[in-house]
């Protein structure tokens, strides 16, 4: 195993790309702005299903350069990009065969995102890592039993159970996972994430786990594979089914953690597109972070939120330009 997370633990720096139809919104509907992270806008904005799929329709980001955004993270001095394949919303950007809610399918783009991207990677040298989100909220059978007036709150419910959603795993979930570990070459880490709703089962976890490693043997893959991650708990402590590191979120642990961790931040507060939120860490600031990350042990995983033309904001390329800059001068991070 050891052999296996070599490449991962050596990276230390990787980008995180937060991109989805949540990227058109930026969080914003008419007078209304949600708080937090933008990539929750139709939880937080009270979408309905129906009144969303008007996003993914008009996905259409013509400036998307997979070869421009990998250049950008390797000058920064990261080593690996983690994209969000499906986050919340449930539009993925990718050529999925199970679902027709995907940026060929659903979108003007008709672009395989996915596709473009890993390639990119294999050209440039750098891993190419895929977030995976359980939650669904455009998935009937993954939305608690309330359909079509789901509450996210009610996930956090442990009496609020879909009986559907077993289903939702096996034919859509589980499949959706497949092609993305069979369709586009090698994938450094499948990063879970969503693990907190209550339909989800620690049987699934390791169900999925197992599955993910008999099609990729050394895929790795986030502790939120299992239930139960919370801050700096749910690290992978021995004898604890985990996953193979642990996630901590807009956190840096304490030392003497031993198990493998990577902290993942975004740059202001808001990991999808968020033009509303000026509220930017400085460059210093992100290095040093960056030094404190690694010298405890520990990967840093630095959120993009790309807008939705498919254009890094200016603020996020001045700080990687920056980043880039101190990791040159002062040796690999
Ligand atoms: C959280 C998600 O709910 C956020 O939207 C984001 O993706 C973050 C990395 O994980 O749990």
């Amino acid at each position: 195993d050891d052999e296996r997370m070599e490449w991962w633990r050596d990276s230390k720096f990787g980008m995180f790309i937060h991109w989805g139809a949540y990227s058109i919104i930026g969080g914003e509907r008419g007078t209304k702005i949600a708080g937090g992270g933008a990539e929750w806008a139709m939880d937080k904005l009270d979408y309905t299903v129906e009144e969303y799929e008007k996003f993914p329709e008009m996905f259409n980001p013509v400036m998307f350069d997979a070869d421009a955004w990998v250049t950008m993270a390797k000058n920064a001095g990261m080593k690996y990009i983690v994209l969000t394949s499906k986050h919340h919303e449930g539009f993925g950007l990718w050529d999925s065969k199970v679902s027709d809610y995907d940026v060929i399918d659903k979108s003007p783009f008709k672009r395989d995102i996915v596709k473009e991207l890993a390639e990119a990677c294999k050209k440039q040298g750098i891993k190419f890592c895929l977030y995976y989100s359980i939650v669904d909220w455009h998935h009937p059978q993954a939305q608690g039993n309330l359909f079509p007036n789901y509450n996210i709150s009610q996930h956090d419910d442990p009496s609020v159970v879909n009986p559907e959603f077993p289903k939702y795993y096996e034919n859509y979930m589980k499949p959706q996972v497949g092609e993305l570990l069979k369709n586009y070459g090698d994938i450094g880490v499948v990063w879970f994430d969503g693990d907190w709703i209550s339909d989800y089962t620690t049987e699934m976890g390791k169900d999925l786990y197992k599955y993910i490693r008999d099609i990729q043997p050394n895929t790795i893959v986030n502790n939120r594979v299992d239930k139960g991650r919370m801050g700096m708990e749910g690290m992978n402590a021995e004898g604890n089914f985990a996953g193979d590191f642990g996630t901590p979120e807009q956190e840096i642990p304490d030392t003497g953690i031993d198990s493998d961790w990577e902290a993942c931040m975004t740059m202001n507060g808001s990991w999808g597109y968020k033009p509303s939120d000026n509220n930017w860490k400085s460059s210093e600031d992100l290095i040093q972070k960056l030094v404190d990350i690694v010298s405890k042990g520990g990967n840093f995983l630095l959120n993009i939120g790309p807008d939705g033309f498919g254009r890094f904001p200016a603020e996020s390329i001045r700080r990687l330009d920056a980043m880039g800059e101190w990791t040159k001068k002062n040796g690999e991070a």
